[in-house]
């Protein structure tokens, strides 16, 4: 057995092992259990650092958030049965939203598969419509091959989620095969040069093209290739939530704004306005296409690194598939529109002076409890170019994810194709780990931190030195506020109160409170200048949130 640089593995679990040192693993995030526990046990003699968490699901959101930041898959390690159960979350999150994880599993052995025995479970079915690769190993020599294919499934095309299933015996069965080493060059190229030459001739002759960016576009190579085929071609362009960061401050002028959730952004005007939509790196999960593109039939350039998934409002008349930054350098080689379009140049000049009385009204929000536009500008002031900012979700999110702009890719990390609470502070706790000399910032509501909060534990033995922010209005709001639209009363979606502070120092940690807009950045200072994680609180006023959801396009959210 060729072991490369680290010893010869002498068991099945030692084979795992040495495959995730050989992909680069540093840090595996689970939950040990019987079935497991010699993974568990044949990881105190690596390089990699286990990183034992308080649940499942954050494991599998701090391996996604690894995976985000790196490009690499992150990796969660848990038990048999409800330990591979509480992953399910965590996978459906990465491989909705393009994060690369490799998640492992324990499980009985193989003889004892078929029998309702002590945490016997059908892992791999549980796991397969929430992954691109659900697989058991099935025998000695089989585990080296699986678990490599587990990585290249994660890690190619959109990346996503894959779980192998371990079984006992396999693991402490003697080695046998071989440890796979990836092929030192591989990815794709460029699109087809045709597809190209479509491309440009659709582009050139576009009396107002308008490119739309999705959560690919902000993989921080594909976000420079965007720039200079934007910058090149002064193009128009809007982003989903999960592009952010993807266009840089000198296109500004060219930046229409979010889009996502509910088509009634001043960027859905500019993409309303467009006849010909060119994507990139888009995926229909952040913003259904019935959403924006209803009734329209101009053509649509599709680049990304996979086909499109067909649809009745999505029907690309261009196909550029292949790697994004390639396709895009090879794009702006043949392409030069110099002068932005008319119609998108006084659209954007509209919603540069929107922002400008929007950032002039948020100063002036003076009340108690905070409004969400006065956080937003206050955040926006505060947020440095070495800061990682990780949002959970809520109506929170969505002021902040429509007011608060990046200029640095995957700076801001939001879940937006499966929105799933609890994400903000594992993504953190990757987030201080693979960033270590960033400044990491996470924000919930009041009801997604309690999905993830035991993890704050983890965050303090750690020493993670992050800053979690809780936006506090007592109900699940985002919630609320569709009820309230739809049944004009609200149902299930009020909470009890937690004590922001009392719960930080429960875990060691430090707790603070804001209690004025005034009081915003000084305590943000303060906490950043406090050792360990930190908690603050903020107290609210969601009277406007009514708005985010109004089905006009709302020029102004104040
Ligand atoms: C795991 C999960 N369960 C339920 C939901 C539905 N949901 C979306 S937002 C939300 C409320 C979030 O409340 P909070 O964190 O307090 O933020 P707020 O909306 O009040 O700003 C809920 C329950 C979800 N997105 N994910």
């Amino acid at each position: 057995m060729d072991a490369g640089t680290v010893a010869t593995p002498k068991i099945g679990a030692e084979v795992v092992v040495r495959t995730l040192e050989q992909r680069g693993v540093k840090y595996v995030f689970g939950v040990s259990g019987a079935k497991i526990d010699s993974v568990f046990n044949a990881l105190v003699d690596s390089s990699i650092k286990t990183v034992v968490c308080r649940h499942e699901q954050n494991a599998a959101f701090i391996a996604g958030g690894i995976g985000r930041m790196t490009g690499k898959a992150g990796v969660a390690l848990v038990t048999s049965g409800p330990g591979v159960s509480n992953l399910a979350t965590g996978l459906a999150t990465a491989n909705s939203e393009g994060d690369p994880v490799v998640a492992l599993g324990g499980a009985v052995a193989m003889a004892e598969t078929l029998k309702k025995i002590h945490q016997t479970m059908d892992t791999v079915s549980l796991c397969r419509p929430v992954t691109k690769f659900s697989a058991a190993v099935p025998a000695p020599e089989a585990v080296g091959e699986v678990v490599a294919n587990a990585f290249r499934a994660a890690e190619s095309g959109r990346p996503g989620a894959a779980f192998v299933s371990l079984p006992k015996d396999i693991m402490s069965a003697p080695a046998q095969g071989q440890l796979i080493v990836p092929p030192r060059f591989q990815g794709l190229g460029p699109a087809d040069g045709q597809a190209l030459a479509e491309a440009w001739k659709l582009i050139s002759t576009a009396r107002n093209p308008v490119v739309v960016l999705g959560l690919l576009a902000s993989k921080p190579a594909n976000a420079v290739a965007i720039r200079e085929f934007i910058e090149h071609n002064n193009l128009a362009v809007v982003g989903t939530f999960q592009a952010a960061g993807a266009v840089g401050a000198h296109l500004l002028t060219n930046f229409g704004g979010r889009i996502g959730q509910l088509a009634n952004q001043p960027a859905d005007r500019l993409l309303d306005s467009a006849d010909l939509v060119v994507t990139i790196g888009y995926d229909p999960v952040e913003y259904d296409p019935s959403q924006w593109n209803k009734g329209n039939d101009r053509p649509i350039i599709h680049i990304d690194a996979i086909p499109a998934d067909l649809d009745n409002y999505y029907r690309p008349v261009v196909e550029l598939t292949g790697d994004i930054a390639q396709t895009l350098k090879a794009l702006t080689l043949i392409t030069g529109r110099p002068n932005k379009s008319p119609i998108s140049e006084a659209l954007l000049s509209e919603i540069k002076k929107q922002r400008e009385t929007q950032i002039a009204e948020a100063k002036e929000k003076s009340g108690i409890p905070i409004h969400p536009l006065r956080l937003c500008y206050e955040l926006q002031n505060f947020i440095s170019s070495d800061m990682t900012v990780c949002l959970d979700v809520g109506s929170f999110h969505l002021w902040l994810a429509r007011h608060v702009y990046s200029f640095r890719a995957r700076q801001i990390l939001m879940s937006n194709g499966q929105q799933t609470l609890g994400v903000a502070l594992p993504w953190g706790i990757a987030a201080t780990l693979v960033r270590p000399s960033e400044k990491v910032l996470t924000i919930s509501g009041d009801g997604g931190f309690l999905f993830s909060a035991m993890e704050l534990e983890t965050a303090v033995r750690l020493k993670c030195n992050l800053v979690h922010m809780i936006w506090i209005d007592g109900k699940y709001d985002m919630v609320r506020v569709q009820e309230v639209a739809k049944y004009g009363r609200e149902s299930g979606v009020a909470l009890g109160p937690v004590d922001p502070v009392k719960y930080a120092e429960a875990f060691g940690a430090t707790g603070m409170m804001i209690n004025s807009p005034d009081d915003v950045v000084p305590t943000l200072k303060r906490a950043f200048d406090t050792h360990g994680p930190v908690i603050i609180g903020v107290h609210v006023d969601y009277v406007d949130n009514h708005k985010l959801f109004e089905e006009v396009r709302e020029d102004s959210l104040i």
